[in-house]
């Protein structure tokens, strides 16, 4: 197992558009525990496989408190959505900004497990807010997107200036609390 760089905002890379995942194979079984890995480590609640530089429709959630209950969704697609529900967003590729987000309360989501075998899932809460925030990173799209130009460019100047500051190190050590 192996833990992964996340790109940060606003790096170009996290614009990229995934495309889908055909081989289900060793390799890809790596991929998702190292992103599980990585997702734990960070710590965090779920991880797109943009954020790590692969560019593929692939992802993984824990919204449990024990963590220990590891959902992966392979080339996801929402079939339907319902209500509304607004929560307070944070993402491993926008450390330290916290913004509210109005997205779908509920979503059926039809995706492939490591395996390939599709399956269907109807989810709620903070499991279905997290799906839809991490099907945007597949798409390039990020939590930030949604808000003001204003409030979007005084956060891409922070994250630069702290960037700097760090002295340019990619991977200068910074664990965030628990982003839920
Ligand atoms: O850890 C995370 N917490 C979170 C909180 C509210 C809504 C979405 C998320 S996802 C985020 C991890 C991440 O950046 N995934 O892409
Ligand atoms: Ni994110």
């Amino acid at each position: 197992m192996a833990l992964m760089p996340i790109l940060e905002f606003p790096d170009s890379r996290l614009r990229t558009r995934a495309v889908p995942v055909t081989q289900f194979d060793r390799q890809l079984s790596k991929l998702i525990d190292d992103m599980l890995e990585t997702m734990y480590a960070a710590p965090g609640i779920g991880l797109a496989a943009t954020q790590v530089n692969v560019h593929r429709c692939l992802l993984v959630i824990d919204v449990s408190d024990t963590r220990d209950q590891p959902h992966v969704f392979i080339n996801p697609q929402i079939l339907q959505r319902d209500g509304v529900e607004v929560t307070e967003e944070g993402c491993l590729s926008v450390p330290q900004v916290f913004e509210e987000v109005q997205r779908a309360a509920r979503v059926r989501v039809r995706a492939q497990d490591r395996k390939g075998t599709t399956f269907e899932r109807d989810l709620d809460g903070l499991l279905a807010v997290c799906l839809q925030h991490e099907m945007d990173h597949l798409d390039g799209k990020l939590f930030v997107d949604y808000l003001s130009s204003l409030k979007r460019d005084r956060i891409r100047r922070k994250l630069e200036k702290e960037r700097r500051e760090r002295g340019n190190v990619a991977d200068a050590p910074r664990r965030a609390a628990l982003v839920i």
